[in-house]
């Protein structure tokens, strides 16, 4: 099942960030000054500006700044025509003013042509008294076509802009990126279960046992003990021990892990912050809503304008063609997530984000442990609260209505099938609201993967719904069989590896899983013979999907087979699925047990995925399935304990949940949380997961800073690092499966065990 998305993806990435692959350039070369005129001591001469007034030439170039522009890029001054080398290093360096105080300036130095990749970008908030910049970076291209730009617009106000000693200084050594990782005892910043798992890991070079203190917010000793040497771990290239604190159980907060001389970040022993997580996680998603305005009263900070509804300068998503040659028509298909920091919107991708929301709630309502009413209305405070549906399924249902829309209507050629995505025609910058978008949309051809993600989602959602909306549940049924028929006409449309420009490709070359996941759903709501034989004939089936990935977009087995195991039905054998359930859990827990960060993910040669914390909240979720399914503690206590991992247990000593724990991610690349480049933009909402690690370093500010990285050190908190830190759709619903079930296992339980092990009879709706 991993055999997916190999080699060609990442160059698929470069294509998509303009880059080329060519070989790296000569190390060590002479310094060489790149800007001409940097000084401006005999006027602007080799400078251009676009939508400013110069000021007159004394020494320094000084442009007025009109008021009103809606971007960046809407007034600036730079230069043309500089020659960068790739794998060279770069002094850029300017003095700059501002006045009035609070303007800040866009210096980018990037591609001057589109797509206008920035290879180095900062925004510093200027003064009136002026400062001097100075930051260094490798060039990730050759390119004989750099620029540096000095983007001004955006303000409401005029404003005036001063800039001097401009260089850009080729040849200068690289310098080292060393992260900051603070104390070398690392723990769970947020917080243990006071009945749960308890392990911390300390960095050290020490190979003996050494000794441990638990201390609370007063700094009383309340537990010690000795620390387990645990030698080097590959995933860091760190020398480490483990330290395990289990056996203490009050509840606390602001406690403390003191060993070899350091002490570790603060942190919580109690439940209250997984039911916040369960909520934030899942609140992610309103705000990246398309096709309607996000209310300041719901989301303080966050409120925007509608994006893409058919209003300048956005092209709208009312009516969007194909791309020239795909197809004779136009369709609606407004609403939706965005996909992550983009403005695209893409069915595969969309449906395991819908899934994992409903299997969020459908858990909720029939593990032993569930409380569905904490998903229930209003409580993720969204418009549609209080209308006496559950805000998970209004939630869900955003987007399921969007994929709907997605499907080529009857009449057409390929009726039936599922249009791949719908994104913007090229790749835009940052920031830019979704509001704001330009650029012209576009619907790409229909394949049997989108195709079988609207069937798959849509008929979970016949099952989920029908207690709330049964003509909604009905529509939804009937668009899932037409899709199921429609793949099968079709088995073998695949997404191109190559359509990666303005947008991301999410291409997969395996379909027979999602055959599976489809007739899976399908079956569970209908229990039509024909979806029943289709799963009872699928090599699927029989085959070993528990693999170092469990799942993710392209790989939905593992979802078909947890949901066989959980939601009530009939099907033959169903307990030689249960028992694969078992199995797979079985090698997660010895990973996890194997791992001296206590994670259940241990990819091939620790190389980490794009996206790599949610595989490891996927792992994690085949544990919790096990738990659920057996009642066996060590399954529970392996899915809680991998939540340490994703709330700072790890080798950069961060969080990778906004604003959850001390140090935490904050910049993950987006369009529209942008502060790191604009302060007047907000930063992503508190319970946005960071996809994390990443090996393959695809985008320019991972390959200047990580090169030659390590596993878990694969990872920038830069807006730029699109490759290790950004946010996503599929990402937040592995985020807010695993916070409702760990919240879960710190409340008292629901209902009493049922028969066959830790699952209580269903309450309506199902069959
Ligand atoms: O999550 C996707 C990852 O599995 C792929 O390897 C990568 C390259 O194709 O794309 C990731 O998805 C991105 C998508 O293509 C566009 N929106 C942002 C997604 C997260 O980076």
């Amino acid at each position: 099942m991993n055999k997916r998305r190999t080699a060609l993806l990442s160059l698929t990435a470069l294509l998509a960030a303009g880059l080329t692959a060519v070989p790296a350039g000569p190390a060590g070369a002479d310094e060489v000054e790149r800007v001409r005129n940097g000084t401006f001591d005999t006027g602007t001469d080799s400078w251009w500006t676009s939508n400013v007034t110069l000021g007159p030439a004394d020494g320094r170039l000084c442009a007025d700044v009109p008021g009103g522009t809606a971007n960046r890029w809407d007034a600036a001054v730079g230069q043309n025509d500089l020659t960068l080398v790739k794998g060279e290093s770069y002094r850029f360096r300017f003095t700059a003013t501002g006045s009035p105080e609070g303007n800040s300036v866009r210096a980018v130095v990037g591609l001057q042509v589109a797509p206008y990749d920035a290879y180095h970008e900062v925004t510093p908030q200027l003064s009136v008294s002026g400062n001097t910049y100075t930051y260094t970076f490798t060039s990730p291209v050759d390119t004989p076509q750099a620029q540096v730009a000095f983007q001004l617009g955006g303000g409401a106000a005029t404003w005036r802009f001063c800039l001097d000693d401009v260089s850009l200084l080729g040849g200068v050594p690289p310098e080292e990126y060393k992260p900051d990782t603070g104390p070398r005892v690392r723990v769970n910043q947020v917080a243990y279960l006071p009945a749960g798992p308890k392990n911390a890991t300390l960095v050290t070079e020490a190979t003996g046992p050494l000794p441990w203190k638990l201390k609370n917010a007063s700094g009383a000793v309340v537990a010690s003990g000795r620390t387990v040497p645990r030698g080097v771990d590959p995933s860091s290239g760190q020398n480490v021990h483990t330290i395990d604190f289990g056996g203490h159980r009050g509840a606390g907060s602001g406690l403390t892990l003191v060993a070899d001389g350091e002490t570790s970040r603060p942190f919580d022993i109690g439940t209250a912050a997984y039911e916040k997580l369960r909520l934030d996680a899942a609140k992610f998603y309103y705000t990246q809503r398309s096709g309607t305005a996000i209310r300041d009263d719901l989301r303080p900070g966050y409120g925007r304008k509608a994006g893409h509804v058919d209003v300048a300068q956005n092209q709208g998503d009312g009516n969007v063609p194909c791309q020239p040659g795909v197809c004779d028509y136009a369709l609606d298909v407004t609403g939706g997530w965005y996909d992550a920091g983009d403005h695209g919107k893409y069915v595969v991708n969309g449906g395991i984000s819908v899934w994992q929301l409903l299997s969020t709630y459908e858990r909720a309502r029939i593990a032993r442990t569930g409380h569905a009413e904490k998903l229930g209305d209003g409580t993720l405070n969204i418009p549609e609260s209080g209308n006496k549906v559950p805000d998970i399924l209004d939630e869900a249902r955003w987007e399921l209505e969007f994929l709907l829309k997605m499907q080529v209507p009857d009449g057409e050629p390929l009726a039936g099938m599922v249009h791949h995505k719908i994104h913007d025609e090229q790749w835009t910058g940052l920031p830019l609201l979704p509001s704001d978008d330009p650029q012209k949309r576009e619907l790409h051809p229909p394949t049997t993967a989108a195709t079988l993600n609207l069937a798959a989602t849509a008929a979970q959602a016949a099952r989920l719904y029908r207690a709330y909306d049964p003509r909604f549940a009905a529509t939804a049924l009937a668009a899932a069989r037409k899709a199921w028929a429609a793949a099968l006409a079709h088995p073998d449309v695949l997404a191109s590896e190559s359509d990666g420009i303005g947008g991301g490709t999410y291409a997969d070359r395996d379909v027979s899983d999602e055959f599976y996941w489809a007739a899976t759903e399908l079956y569970l709501t209908t229990g039509g013979r024909e979806y029943r034989d289709h799963i009872l004939n699928s090599p699927v089936h029989t085959a070993d999907v528990f693999g170092p990935i469990s799942f993710d977009w392209a790989r939905t087995a593992v979802p078909a087979r947890l949901d066989l195991a959980t939601v009530p039905n009939r099907l033959p054998g169903r307990d030689q699925v249960r028992r694969s359930v078992r199995e797979g859990a079985d090698r997660y827990l010895a990973t996890l047990k194997a791992h001296p960060y206590g994670m259940p993910y241990a990819p091939e040669g620790h190389r980490y995925d794009w996206g790599s914390t949610h595989q490891m909240l996927n792992n994690a979720v085949v544990l919790a399935t096990a738990y659920d399914i057996t009642g066996g503690a060590k399954y529970r206590d392996g899915a809680v304990q991998s939540m340490d991992y994703i709330l700072g247990r790890n080798a950069l000593n961060v969080s990778y949940v906004t604003d959850y724990g001390e140090v935490s991610a904050q910049n993950q690349h987006s369009r529209w949380y942008a502060r790191q480049l604009d302060p007047k933009l907000p930063k992503p909402p508190a319970g946005s997961l960071s996809g994390g690690p990443n090996s393959g370093i695809q985008d320019p500010i991972a390959q200047s800073k990580l090169r030659g990285c390590t596993g878990q050190f694969c990872f920038i908190d830069d807006i730029q690092s699109w490759s290790t830190n950004e946010l996503t759709i599929n990402w937040n619903s592995a985020l807010t499966w695993m916070a409702s079930f760990v919240a879960d296992q710190g409340a008292p339980a629901a209902h009493g065990s049922a028969a066959d092990g830790s699952f209580r009879p269903v309450r309506g709706g199902t069959r």
